[in-house]
């Protein structure tokens, strides 16, 4: 079936067959596990919007910023400063890398024991599958887990790309390296773009970056309420698609979807009974589609109420100081909020588990489930210190492993509802 973007698509040379192909999937999967669930906030209409013309109208948007001389530049991890982005007159994109599609091709230039992730952002180029990588004059990779790494040397014969070293350890020497490539990036960004960022761009941006964060904590706040107001499911999709969204659009629709859930936690209505166990969880991010586990979990008679994650929590907690004046001390800043970042490519990595035990703790759950992609060292090691923390505290954990597959959706189903049981 012919629709209004063909030619779009065909002139960023995607795979037409394969990508309607893509579509077709995506939309029946959307309906299965967010359309079909009740009670949900009108406010997730945007959502749900924003989803369906998630390879339509949100890259005619980026087609006509091109057009108007604007780039767009493509990030893969939550290191990457929006602000000098944005400061920079150019669009940021979060490129996905939640779904299996182009994992054949991926895995011919990948070893197959590869995270799943990895593999879809570099299928996806190979397989012409994705209009945001094929719209971006500038993709950022960054130097994380060494499969990232590696890729990125694959990913940069097919496309541009700049590459930020990001520090193993929080000493005062890695704050001064990752300075120094915070401002490359800079100089990166100034050149693919035309444009030099001045203090009052900077200052601008980062007020703007910094005010989508809040509404997303305060999203994370109202949340927590008993009974629970959101699923996890639809505030799971929120934090997805903030990667991709127009940030200004995207701040004041979550905003008024707050409003709403505050009526909602006023009047005491939740979408699931009080007395439903309450989970967090945490690891890997979960890029759109990959709505799996959370699907598993809320149809197991379990309720998330957060997600340590860099789509979750991760990417929001910490805000960017706003009062600094000049280009030396608003660049400290960015230093300083990016530094504070808890990934588990870092060692030593206590922060995270500090703040694992705190989220837990607030959010009043009755247990975690650590949830690593298959191959994943750096979050699948850390898994066991998680556990030792959050046993200390009297919290259960569940440790996961898996895909982007559905093959291990019955058995990954089955240990969720014993874990729920168990915690009841
Ligand atoms: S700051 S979590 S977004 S790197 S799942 S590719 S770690 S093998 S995604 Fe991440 Fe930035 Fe860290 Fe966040 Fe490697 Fe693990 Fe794959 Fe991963």
């Amino acid at each position: 079936m012919s629709t209004p973007y063909d030619s779009m698509w065909e002139k960023l040379n995607l795979d037409l067959n394969a990508h309607a192909g893509l579509l077709q999937v995506l939309g029946k999967f959307y309906g299965d596990i967010y359309l079909s669930q009740s009670g949900r906030l009108r406010g997730m209409e945007y959502l749900d919007f924003v989803l369906s013309e998630v390879h339509g109208l949100r890259i005619k948007e980026l087609q006509d910023a091109k057009a108007h001389g604007k780039k767009v530049i493509g990030t893969f991890c939550v290191f990457v400063p929006e602000e000098i982005v944005l400061a920079a007159d150019a669009v940021q994109v979060g490129l996905c890398a939640g779904a299996e599609a182009g994992k054949d091709a991926a895995e011919k230039v990948l070893p197959r024991n590869t995270c799943a992730l990895i593999k879809s952002f570099v299928g996806f180029k190979l397989s012409r599958l994705c209009p945001f990588i094929e719209s971006c004059d500038l993709v950022v990779g960054e130097t994380t887990c060494d499969g990232k790494k590696k890729a990125y040397e694959i990913f940069a014969d097919y496309a541009p790309v700049h590459v930020m070293e990001i520090p193993q350890m929080k000493n005062a020497c890695d704050r001064e390296l990752w300075r120094a490539e915070v401002l490359r990036f800079k100089d990166t960004v100034e050149e693919a773009t035309g444009n030099t960022i001045t203090t009052a761009k900077l200052s601008e941006a980062i007020r703007l970056v910094n005010e989508k964060r809040r509404v997303l904590q305060r999203l994370n706040r109202l949340r927590a309420a008993s009974p629970v107001p959101i699923s996890g499911r639809d505030v799971l999709l929120v934090n997805q698609i903030s990667f991709y969204d127009d940030p200004v659009r995207f701040t004041a629709n979550i905003g008024k979807l707050c409003d709403e859930i505050e009526g909602r936690v006023r009047a005491g209505a939740g979408i699931t009974p009080k007395e439903t166990p309450r989970l967090m969880l945490s690891g890997c991010p979960m890029a759109v589609p990959n709505w799996k586990l959370p699907y598993i979990v809320e149809s197991s008679g379990a309720v998330i109420v957060g997600e340590e994650s860099c789509i979750g929590t991760r990417n929001i907690r910490d805000l960017v100081d706003e009062s600094g004046k000049s280009m030396n001390e608003m660049i400290d800043a960015l230093v300083d909020r990016y530094m504070r970042i808890d990934c588990a490519c870092f060692t030593p990595n206590t922060e995270r588990l500090e703040h694992i035990v705190e989220m837990a703790g607030d959010l009043k759950v009755s247990g975690v489930i650590h949830y690593g992609l298959s191959f994943c060292q750096p979050y699948a090691m850390e898994a066991y210190k998680v556990e030792k923390a959050l046993k200390s505290a009297d919290i259960p954990m569940l440790a996961i492993e898996t895909d982007y597959g559905m093959e291990d959706v019955e058995q990954l189903k089955t240990r969720v509802e014993a874990f729920v049981e168990m915690i009841r």
